[in-house]
């Protein structure tokens, strides 16, 4: 990779899957699958091959194995023959200089690439697997899913710390589940903000589930290339060497060896499993395994959560928009329909108020700003807004004319009702003010240092992870979904009422 310089404002563009390193406790061999000559090497593959890594490249493996012995050669031949490009990960246990080893075979464009690393032949994980299956399937029923998750998978990995740490909707995120050794201290409920995991590797982490980070005090290995290749992309491999800047960040933290799974719910990154030790440690690939099965089983039992109650809303809210349906076409105005019947444009979000603005009149439920207030708001959104809906939960951020309307109106759903720029429908949810607890209180460290080819600068992981309380104001609570699209369903529901009843209706009520 060429030299990269990680400030403010490029943290998440930092290109994480070609560092051109691995860790310390792999070694690396990149194949090229037409020609079956090493175009790849890990600078440390001496000590299994015995051939220096200088003397593999653009060698068939035949060739360069050729002073690794038969036996070697055998080895590494059988599983580049057997590896077929449409399984996307294979594991094989081999044996080098005497010592078990797992190669981990992945693909990264035309190269096959062998991962070995050292098994633990005394490794045996059915019973424990087994058992943790069991009581997390148990714990489902029980409404402790994720207190059982974390424990599980600490009885598997032993590590020090275990967190079930989620993503939130600004992209921050939160320990919402932990296990832990008595002495330390603890991180449940704390907040986290969205920079302490970039963009990048968040998408890296949908692509490859698990990520081990053996030892934040070992040296990386570079790996070598031939000169016609580029810089392997690692996003398959599991050795993939870390950042420098979240080296640091664990080393702030305190934390010798981090462990993580990710949870994906509907191809998003619902969380991760996040796990601390507080002294290098190494996770045998079989038992990394059972754990990400584990944390499988969760992703999946809260993907079929997530999707009950989604359907719940979901119906709930469709009623209400059958309902207001039935007023549309029974009643003569927009506004007795939609706002005088006993289901109204209120039931159909968790909004506290809402305005119906037709034309020049605005009819008003429950807690709004008021009708000046709205006239304003209205004004701004005809001249700002082009899209059809738009909804914040922190007005604030995008109107200037908050002053005194954030008890009813912090956050605004609004939808263009689509006869006349004047016609729209604002639900309004009031100021929610609550506290964060944060873990540390975000600061910016100026360094700038060079660590390998990367010049660190301006910023660096905060140093202190000591709880700070935020007091979060001028923000409501957030619009879900489900409401958003209540709220569109209301607008097309208006809509099919007929155009031209609706023009005589509107007629009618002016
Ligand atoms: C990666 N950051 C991560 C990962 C976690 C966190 C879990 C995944 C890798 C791992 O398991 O260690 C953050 N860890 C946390 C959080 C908790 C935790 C929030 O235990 C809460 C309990 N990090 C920064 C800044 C940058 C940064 C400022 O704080 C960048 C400028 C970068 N974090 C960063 C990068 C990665 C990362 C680049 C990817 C590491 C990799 O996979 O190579």
């Amino acid at each position: 990779m060429d030299s990269f310089s990680v400030d403010l404002t490029n943290c998440d563009k930092e290109p994480i899957h070609i560092l051109g390193k691995i860790q310390a406790y792999g070694c690396l061999l990149g194949i090229h699958t037409k020609t079956r000559t090493v175009t790849y090497v890990s600078k440390n593959c001496y000590k299994l091959f015995g051939v220096q890594a200088e003397d593999m490249l653009n060698k068939t493996i035949e060739e360069c194995l050729a002073a690794a012995g038969e036996y070697i050669q055998q080895e590494i031949a059988r599983f580049v023959n057997e590896f077929s490009v449409d399984r996307h990960k294979e594991t094989y246990e081999i044996k080098l200089q005497d010592k078990l080893y797992y190669a981990i075979i992945s693909q990264s464009g035309e190269t096959l690439v062998a991962e070995f690393e050292p098994a633990d032949k005394t490794v045996i994980i059915n019973d424990r697997v087994y058992d943790g299956v069991s009581k997390i399937i148990a714990s489902n029923a029980a409404d402790k899913l994720l207190d059982s998750a974390v424990k599980e998978i600490k009885s598997i990995i032993s590590y020090d710390r275990v967190m079930v740490y989620r993503f939130l909707n600004d992209g921050s995120g939160k320990v919402v589940a932990e296990v832990k050794e008595e002495h330390l201290e603890p991180f449940l409920g704390l907040h986290y903000p969205e920079s302490d995991i970039p963009k990048q590797a968040r998408e890296l982490y949908k692509i490859n589930k698990i990520r081990l980070i053996a030892d934040v005090d070992t040296e990386d290995v570079p790996v070598l290339r031939t000169e016609k290749s580029i810089t392997l992309d690692m996003t398959h491999c599991v050795q993939r060497a870390v950042s420098p800047m979240h080296i640091r960040y664990l080393k702030n933290m305190g934390v010798h060896s981090s462990f993580s799974i990710s949870i994906i719910i509907n191809d998003k990154l619902w969380g991760l499993i996040a796990c601390h030790n507080y002294t290098p440690k190494f996770i045998d690939y079989k038992i990394r395994e059972a754990a990400k099965l584990l944390s499988d089983i969760v992703s999946s039992f809260l993907f079929n959560k997530k999707r009950e109650s989604n359907n719940l809303i979901a119906a709930k809210y469709n009623d209400i928009v059958r309902k207001l349906q039935i007023n549309l076409l029974k009643e003569n105005t927009l506004v007795k329909a939609l706002v005088q019947e006993k289901t109204t444009l209120l039931n159909a979000t968790e909004a506290h108020g809402v305005a119906l603005c037709l034309e020049n009149n605005i009819h008003t439920l429950g807690s709004t700003p008021d009708t000046e207030q709205i006239d304003a708001l209205k004004s701004w959104t005809i001249e700002n807004i082009s899209k059809p809906i738009f909804s914040t939960n922190k007005l604030i951020e995008y109107y200037a004319g908050t002053d005194g309307m954030l008890q009813s109106a912090a956050g605004v759903l609004i939808v263009k009702i689509g006869l006349d720029a004047q016609d729209m429908i604002i639900w309004f949810k009031p100021e929610y003010i609550h506290t964060v607890q944060w873990a540390g209180k975000p600061e910016k460290n100026i360094v700038a240092r060079k660590e390998g080819n990367i010049t660190l600068q301006d910023i660096s992981p905060r140093t202190s992870f000591d709880a700070w309380t935020e007091v979060v104001k001028h923000t409501s609570e957030a619009w879900s979904e489900e409401e958003i699209e209540s709220a569109s369903n209301i607008v097309q529901v208006i809509l099919e009422t007929s155009h031209k009843k609706s023009k005589e209706l509107l007629e009618i009520n002016q």
